[in-house]
């Protein structure tokens, strides 16, 4: 696949917390690091996203500890914007937890999007909170710059990549993820149904070595 100068690659929330060891421990999310340094050095343009939670975030199981007596990691809850599945406590804003992993190397990359900052919202993808109302500027940014292709690659394949790809397309972007670059979270059925929204917004899948 040729690439083009109005293409960006967007690297999802490559953060120690969803590393091996981190308190929302992505299985083999650390393999993905060496290939996302390699696959940046092929792109013009590169968009790093991270997730940056304040304490008592509503996506924190311990956060309703008082309110719902059983609320617990990986179960869901109904928040005012709809379903609303709780983590552990992740990404706290300014912990070594949110920083990206230490061997990420993109020294090009253009900007660093934030997301889920707000306690009463989370946001998985890079455009839309959970909402899928509020913009997190990201589309406006794009369109702007003239960037008109995504590439996906990132944590995690199931959650923030999956909505940040059906939102890009959904906003007019065409895009492309990039597998083996990914790695879910896994949680029942998460990964087949990503596997199948993707598939009926026709948003390809591709392995980095194809590029
Ligand atoms: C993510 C769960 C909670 C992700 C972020 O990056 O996919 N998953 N916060
Ligand atoms: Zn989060």
């Amino acid at each position: 696949m040729q690439l083009q100068p109005t293409d960006a690659l967007l690297v999802i929330d490559v953060q120690n917390d969803f590393m091996p060891g981190g308190t929302l421990a992505i299985a083999d999310g650390d393999a993905v690091v060496p290939l996302i340094n390699a696959l940046a050095k092929k792109f013009d343009h590169v968009i790093l996203t991270q997730d940056w939670h304040p304490t008592q975030h509503i996506s924190f199981a311990a956060t309703h500890a008082a309110t719902h007596a059983n609320a617990q990691p990986y179960e869901t809850i109904q928040a005012p914007y709809g379903p609303q599945t709780l983590w552990p406590e992740h990404v706290l804003q300014h912990t070594e937890g949110a920083a990206f992993h230490p061997a990420l190397r993109i020294p090009h990359a253009e900007l660093i999007l934030r997301k889920g900052f707000r306690r009463h919202i989370d946001s998985y993808s890079a455009f839309l909170e959970n909402d899928h109302a509020t913009p997190t500027g990201l589309a406006g940014y794009l369109r702007e710059r003239n960037l008109t292709r995504l590439f996906l690659c990132g944590l995690a394949y199931d959650f923030c990549v999956r909505y940040s790809a059906l939102d890009g397309h959904a906003l007019g972007f065409e895009t492309i993820v990039i597998e083996d670059a990914t790695r879910p979270v896994n949680l029942a059925a998460s990964v087949t149904e990503t596997n199948e929204a993707l598939a009926v917004a026709g948003i390809p899948r591709i392995a980095s070595d194809s590029l």
